[in-house]
C-alpha cells in the first residue's frame, strides 16, 4: 500500500491530503484521524490516524514479543549491519524524506537536504560503529583472604523503550534516539509530535525495507495528554522513556515514569546565551549569531535567545545583526535561497507574537522585526513571523528569561569577562552557550565556568555524535551521544567467576 504522497507535502497549495497511519508489529494500522496542516499555507496536507489506548497497548506488546525473536538473539555486530542497511535505505528515500520534513514544518528544502535528512542516516551509521566497537570493563580480582575471581560486565538491552520527540527537527531528533536504542538490542515504540507525523511514517517503511524484524520498530501517532503520549509513558510494559521537548512536559513525564520506576533521559528546553567579546572576529560573530538565532525559525533548542556583547563593540554588533535580520529571504520552502520559515502552528505563532508584544510592554527597543510579514499569496494563511532583534530589557524581564522558541533574541552589553559568564549563567536553563573570542585562555575558561551541557567556541551546532549531549538545570536529565547513549539504552550485568 502506498501511504506516501511526497508531491502533496512540499508546502504549496492545491494538493489533496494523504493518510498517515500507525505502524504496529510490522503492519500499518488506522484509527480516528486528525488533520495535519501546512505551516506555510494553513491548508490540510494529510490526515493522521491517532493511536488509541488499544493501539498503544498493541505496539508495546509487539515490541515486547520482538525481544524474544531473532532481534534478541543478534550480536552487536549483526545489529550494526542492520543499522547500516537502515542508513542506506534512508538515503534511497532521501527525496521522500525531504518532502515529508518540508511539508510538515515549512522549513526550506536546502536545510532539509543539508541538515535534517543527512543527520538521520548519519545517526544510524554512527551508532552502528559505536556499538560494534564498544567494550565493557573487566577486573582480575584477588581478595586479602586469598580468593581470586574474574569480574566482567555483559551489556544487555533495557527492553521496550518509549521514544517521544518534538516537531522542530523531526527526523534528526527521532533517529538520534532510535539508532542507539536499536544498536543496543532494544525494541522501540516511537511517538513523533502530532505536528510532524510524516518523516516518522516514512521511517517505518524504511525499517521494513531494511529488514528490521517485525515489532522492533513501532510507531504511534497522536497528542500528549489523554492520547498516545500519555498512554505510552504510563504503560507498564515500557521499560525506559527517552523524551525531547519542553521542560514542563518533561516534568509531567517524570511523574508518569516514577510510578513504574522507569529509567528516563530528558533533553528539554533552553534560553541559550551567546557571548561576543571585543577580541572576536566580528564578521564571524555576526554571521554565527544570525545562524544561532534564526536557523529553523529559531525553533532549535540550541538557538541563542540571549546575546551579551562587550560594550566597545555593542553598538556595531546590534546594528549589524538587526540589518542581517531584515535581509533574510522569505520565499517558498522549495526555493533554495529561502532562509525564513513559518512557525509550526498558529498556536505557537500566538505564543511567539505574545512575547513580541510583551517585550514592548517590558520596555524593549525593537531593532528589527517585531511583527508578521505579508506576502499577498497563499503564505498569508501560514504562520510566519518576522525575525526580531530586541534590546533594552531588564535582566529579569520575562522576554529575556523565558524560552520563546522563535526567531528572536535580546542583546545586552557587558564590561568584563566575569560579568559575561555571570549573565550567561543567570538562567533556570543550562543547555548550550556560544562564545566568540580569539583569546584561547578565555575560550577554555568559558568551557570550565559556563553551566551548560555544551559550550561552542567560535561556532554553533557543530556536532560530533560521539560527544556527550544534554542539558543542566531545567534543560535535561542525563547525557546521550557516543557511549553515553549506550549507558542509557543498555543494562550491564556483572559476572563474577570464582577462579579457585
Ligand atoms: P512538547 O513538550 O510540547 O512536546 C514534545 C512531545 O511530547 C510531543 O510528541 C508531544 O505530543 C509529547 N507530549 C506532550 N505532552 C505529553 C504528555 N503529557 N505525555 C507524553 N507525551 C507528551 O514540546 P514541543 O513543543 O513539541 O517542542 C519544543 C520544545 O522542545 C522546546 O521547549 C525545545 O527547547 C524542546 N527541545 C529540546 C531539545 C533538546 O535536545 N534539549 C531538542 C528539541 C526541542
Ligand atoms: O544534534 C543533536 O544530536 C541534537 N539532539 C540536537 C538537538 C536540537 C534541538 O532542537
Amino acid at each position: 500500500m502506498t501511504l506516501w504522497h511526497p508531491d502533496l507535502l512540499v508546502g504549496r497549495p492545491g494538493g489533496s491530503p494523504g493518510l498517515l497511519q500507525n505502524y504496529v508489529g510490522g503492519s500499518f494500522v488506522g484509527g480516528k484521524t486528525f488533520p495535519k496542516l501546512s505551516p506555510v499555507t494553513g491548508e490540510t496536507i494529510a490526515e493522521v490516524a491517532e493511536a488509541d489506548e488499544a493501539t498503544v497497548d498493541a505496539a508495546v506488546s509487539a515490541a515486547r514479543q520482538a525481544l524474544n525473536g531473532p532481534w534478541g538473539r543478534m550480536s552487536e555486530q549483526e545489529r550494526a549491519v542492520v543499522l547500516r542497511r537502515v542508513a542506506d535505505e534512508l538515503e534511497r528515500r532521501f527525496d521522500d524524506l525531504v518532502a515529508a520534513e518540508v511539508g510538515d514544518t515549512g522549513k526550506s528544502v536546502s536545510q532539509a537536504r543539508t541538515l535534517d535528512i543527512p543527520r538521520g542516516a548519519a545517526n544510524f551509521r554512527a551508532f552502528a560503529d559505536i556499538v560494534a566497537s564498544a567494550s565493557t570493563e573487566s577486573f582480575s580480582t584477588s581478595l586479602p583472604d586469598g580468593r581470586r575471581a574474574l569480574n566482567y560486565a555483559v551489556r544487555k538491552p533495557v527492553g521496550v523503550v518509549a521514544i517521544i520527540v518534538p516537531w522542530n527537527l523531526p527526523l534528526l531528533l527521532l533517529t538520534w534516539k532510535v539508532a542507539p536504542a536499536l544498536a543496543c538490542g532494544n525494541s522501540v515504540v516511537v511517538k513523533p509530535s502530532e505536528e510532524t507525523p510524516s518523516s516518522a511514517t516514512v521511517l517505518a517503511e524504511v525499517m521494513a525495507a531494511a529488514g528490521v524484524p517485525e515489532g522492533v520498530f513501532n510507531l504511534v501517532h497522536g497528542f500528549g495528554p489523554s492520547s498516545a503520549g500519555e498512554f505510552l509513558t504510563r504503560h507498564p510494559g515500557v521499560d525506559a522513556i527517552t523524551f525531547t521537548g519542553e521542560s514542563a512536559t518533561g516534568s509531567t513525564i517524570a511523574k508518569a515514569a516514577a510510578d513504574g520506576v522507569k529509567a528516563v533521559s530528558f533533553e528539554l528546553g533552553g534560553k541559550n546565551a551567546g557571548l561576543i567579546f571585543a577580541d572576536a572576529d566580528l564578521d564571524a560573530a555576526v554571521e554565527g549569531s544570525v545562524r544561532s538565532t534564526f536557523t529553523n525559525g529559531g525553533q532549535v533548542c540550541l538557538c541563542t535567545e540571549r546575546l551579551y556583547v562587550e560594550r566597545s563593540v555593542y553598538d556595531e554588533f546590534c546594528a549589524r545583526l538587526a540589518q542581517r535580520a531584515t535581509e533574510l529571504p522569505y520565499g517558498w520552502p522549495a526555493d533554495e535561497s529561502t532562509a525564513n520559515m513559518p512557525l509550526i502552528s498558529s498556536q505557537h505563532r500566538e505564543k511567539v507574537l505574545g512575547y513580541y508584544d510583551l517585550a514592548r510592554a517590558e520596555g524593549a527597543t525593537v531593532l528589527a522585526g517585531g511583527g508578521v510579514p505579508s506576502f499577498d499569496d497563499a503564505r498569508d494563511g501560514g504562520w510566519y513571523v518576522q525575525p526580531t532583534v530586541l534590546t533594552g530589557l531588564a535582566a529579569d524581564a520575562r522576554t529575556a528569561t523565558e524560552e520563546i522558541f522563535g526567531p528572536v533574541c535580546h542583546i545586552a552589553p557587558f564590561d568584563t569577562e566575569d560579568e559575561a559568564f555571570a549573565l550567561a549563567n543567570d538562567s533556570q536553563y543550562g543547555l548550550a552557550a556560544t562564545v566568540w573570542t580569539r583569546d584561547v585562555g578565555r575560550a577554555h575558561r568559558a568551557g570550565a565556568r559556563l553551566d551548560t551541557g555544551i559550550v561552542w567556541v567560535n561556532t554553533w551546532f557543530l556536532r560530533d555524535l560521539r560527544t556527550p549531549f544534554g542539558g543542566m538545570k531545567a534543560s535535561g536529565v542525563g547525557r546521550e551521544g557516543g557511549t553515553h547513549s549506550l549507558a542509557f539504552y543498555s543494562e550491564l550485568t556483572n559476572v563474577c567467576v570464582n577462579l579457585d
